[in-house]
């Protein structure tokens, strides 16, 4: 029987911060129905693709999306019923054409992904094919190396931290499930230190505890005390951080031909940085504490900044690209050819279709880049990108902390993949960073089954 779209719909639900968000379905000829839902950023960069909100001041507070479903039930429907739902490319392509503009600004890349995706979860299912082997093929056997924000702050939480995120990452674990255990371990450790030292543990977004402290080295330290008191050593869990430093820039202005300088506002360690200064505060950062990977170390437009960084840090740190890239596969083109980073963050919203996000993994994968697939602070209980990580062997995953559904939803999806790839399930921990100085036994491995 060769599979056709009978029907595609679209609804409103909610994210994981109670805001408007679609989740669409599609069906098939043969009875299959697939649903895939989109998440949605706070610390959103400027180059990403639009994601379509009503601007209704009264209802949802003007974040509805009635337009962007009206948009799939509507216009993608029609034009998309009796495609064979594995044409992907087809599919993504006829949406991009639709859409007409270069951003997805006219049917929103939130209307666009959720159609996206479900499509190719309503092939996998008709196929018969878990998702990630469907997205991946039979070589796909990698369990990302998670990194874990178990402390919140930036835009992701009400306290005074600058940087929006903490991670730690369990690099030395011998499997995804044993990083997970030592991720939930250290967290719970962390819940206690803090409390003992009378830090509230309530959590922000993204499910990381958000005590109101306001240095970043503050917060390393505790969650390096977490790490030893928990029983672990700074070789086997290393720390990640997510600077998102495009909140933090302060553009110069120019007047009558003179232009103050851009700085970085950091106003919880109240300090303003040049970017120099940011780059010597990132070194010192790295040469004290066990941190591996540092994402939007610098603002989307400090492009001299980022070619800088990457000079400095580039051999013995992982410099992601998150606003820099937003999954694009031109920025990210560009971002090779000037040496501006060594990986990029994955999120499939942030371009709006899966054909897309492929091909900036694959060009990253091709220049010698980390891939990292991510979440977005606002989640759903969707799981496509636990499967998309294995699917394309990206070796990292970031989604979040050890509390919150829509976080653990991802790791539990995981956990279910590495039983089912069973002795054929690899978890490469620190050879999925880039940049990284590694023992001489860590060598690079090729990610293949067996
Ligand atoms: C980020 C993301 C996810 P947001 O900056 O990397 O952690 O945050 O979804 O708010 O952009
Ligand atoms: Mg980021």
């Amino acid at each position: 029987m060769i599979l056709e779209i009978e029907n595609i719909t679209a609804r409103q639900i909610l994210d994981s911060r109670g805001n408007p968000t679609i989740e669409a379905e599609v069906e098939l000829n043969n009875g299959t129905i697939a649903k895939a839902s989109v998440p949605s950023g706070a610390s959103t960069g400027t180059f990403e693709a639009v994601e379509l909100r009503d601007k209704n001041n009264s209802e949802f507070l003007g974040k509805s999306v009635y337009k962007a479903v009206d948009n799939i039930n509507n216009i993608i429907a029609q034009n998309l019923i009796g495609e064979n739902p594995a044409n992907q490319r087809d599919i993504d392509n006829t949406l991009i054409e639709l859409d007409g503009s270069f951003n997805k600004s006219t049917l929103g890349a939130n209307a666009t992904l959720a159609v996206s995706l479900s499509c190719a979860r309503a092939a996998a299912k008709a196929y018969e094919m878990p998702l990630y082997r469907y997205l991946g093929g039979i070589n796909s056997c990698v369990l990302p190396t998670p990194m874990m924000n178990i402390l919140n702050g930036g835009v992701h939480a009400n306290n005074k931290l600058d940087f929006q995120e903490f991670m730690i990452s369990p690099v030395g674990a011998p499997t995804f499930g044993d990083a997970l255990r030592a991720g939930s371990e250290i967290f719970h450790t962390l819940k206690n230190i803090l409390n003992k030292n009378g830090y509230s543990t309530t959590v922000g977004d993204e499910g990381g505890f958000a005590p109101d402290i306001s240095n970043p080295e503050e917060a390393i330290e505790f969650i390096i005390l977490a790490i030893e008191s928990s029983g672990y050593n700074l070789n086997s869990i290393k720390i990640c951080l997510d600077v998102a430093a495009s909140e933090l820039y302060e553009e110069g202005e120019c007047q009558d031909g003179f232009c103050s300088l851009s700085k970085y506002d950091l106003k919880g360690l109240g300090k303003k940085f040049s970017s120099d200064e940011m780059i010597d505060y990132l070194e010192k950062l790295v040469k004290t504490y066990p941190i591996i990977s540092i994402e939007d170390g610098l603002a989307e437009d400090d492009e001299l900044g980022w070619k800088n960084l990457n000079e400095r840090l580039g051999n013995t740190c992982q410099l992601v690209g998150d606003d820099l890239f937003v999954t694009n596969v031109e920025r990210l083109r560009g971002g090779i050819k000037k040496k501006l980073a060594n990986s990029i963050l994955i999120k499939p919203n942030q371009i709006g279709t899966l054909s897309e996000t492929l091909d900036t993994i694959l060009m990253a994968q091709k220049n010698g880049f980390s891939t990292i697939i991510s979440h977005r602070s606002g989640e759903t209980e969707d799981t496509f990108i636990a499967d998309l990580a294995v699917g394309v062997n990206a070796g990292l995953i970031k989604t979040g902390s050890l509390s919150r559904t829509d976080r653990i939803c991802k790791y539990n999806r995981l956990l279910k993949i590495e039983e089912e790839l069973a002795d054929n399930a690899k978890y490469t921990g620190i050879r999925a960073f880039k940049g990284v100085k590694r023992l001489s036994d860590e060598n690079d491995i090729p990610p293949c089954c067996g």
